[in-house]
């Protein structure tokens, strides 16, 4: 008989404390900054999918493209008994390498969001009975504990969330899953690829406004969890390129003069008319780079797949 699972490694309050820290340190710092990761509130991840759907936005679409031509490949590669996905969320791009990979016995979803567990964790394990699913409900960007699992083990990082992360952030993240990594296990790496100025931006600031309440968003989230007085209405989206960096940077800037109030900080933070607010970047990659920061952190590439526009990447690397 199969088991389900689950495991908090992140304390009840962790979240609370978390953004705190966060939004004191960035909304006083010059530029200002927050980091994406409190865009995922219930309605900032429905949000999320609906920007998956768009026209505009490729990524998620060229993903599964590949996932679904080269599963067989991945598995015969891998030849995997436990899957490690980071950031699961649905879980719903996952099940194309599920249903591949031959030897599979455990699958270990991670994520902040508990009920995107539950609700993947329990549809899983009717679609594969005789699989065991051990979710742990944890942020992926700390140190990591896994439970005991059967290797070898194939750790997935899909949808270009490495992008997310500043360059020393990656090459923290990266070697500490090299370090979660015994002789024989794998990572399975997704990235965005650099391509033209227009279709970046495009796909970070899309005709039908998806993406600009998206990052609205995150005000709401400070706003509820926080108590402040942020009005979406008085910032713009903005999405750029910096072809140097070849990041796409999001940014929220203020319409006039502004102040906000943030009781739980007992803090107010003033914005000058035209001041940006960073709220994200996604770095785009090439092969060469992504193969460099691999390597630097102890991994050996094995394999890269794109999809048939080459827009989209996944590597292979082994321990
Ligand atoms: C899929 C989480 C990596 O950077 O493309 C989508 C999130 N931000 N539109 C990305 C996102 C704006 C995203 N990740």
């Amino acid at each position: 008989m199969s088991t389900l699972q689950f495991t908090r490694t992140l304390p009840e309050d962790a979240t609370g404390a978390a953004l705190r820290t966060d939004v004191r340190t960035g909304l006083t710092a010059s530029p200002k900054t927050l980091p994406p990761k409190w865009f995922y509130d219930a309605r900032g991840s429905e949000l999320f999918d609906e920007i998956t759907t768009l026209p505009e936005y490729y990524p998620t679409r060229a993903e599964r493209e590949i996932l679904l031509t080269r599963a067989d490949e991945i598995a015969a590669a891998t030849g995997a008994r436990t899957l490690i996905e980071l950031g699961s969320g649905s879980s719903d791009k996952t099940r194309h390498l599920l249903d591949e990979l031959g030897e599979l016995k455990m699958y270990v979803p991670v994520d902040v969001s508990e009920s995107a567990l539950r609700q993947a964790g329990e549809s899983l394990r009717a679609e594969h009975p005789a699989l065991d699913v051990h979710a742990l409900i944890a942020d992926f960007t700390a140190p990591l504990t896994l439970p005991a699992t059967p290797g070898p083990r194939l750790v997935a990082f899909l949808g270009g969330t490495l992008g997310n992360l500043l360059p020393a952030e990656r090459a923290a993240f990266l070697s500490s899953v090299r370090a979660l990594l015994s002789p024989g296990d794998t990572l399975l790496l997704g990235t965005d690829l650099v391509k033209d100025e227009g279709t970046l931006v495009a796909a970070y600031d899309d005709a039908a406004g998806v993406t600009a309440r998206f990052n609205k968003n995150v005000l709401n989230v400070i706003n509820r969890e926080l108590g402040a007085d942020f009005d979406p209405a008085a910032f713009d989206h903005v999405a750029r390129w910096d072809r140097e960096r070849e990041w796409i940077e999001m940014r929220l800037r203020a319409r006039a003069d502004l102040s906000v109030k943030i009781p739980e900080l007992e803090l107010a933070v003033d914005f000058a008319a035209g001041e940006e607010l960073r709220t994200e970047i996604s770095a785009k990659f090439r092969e060469g780079g992504v193969r460099t920061e691999l390597q630097a952190a102890g991994l050996t590439p094995t394999h890269w797949w794109t999809d048939e526009a080459g827009r989209f990447a996944l590597s292979l690397s082994r321990a």
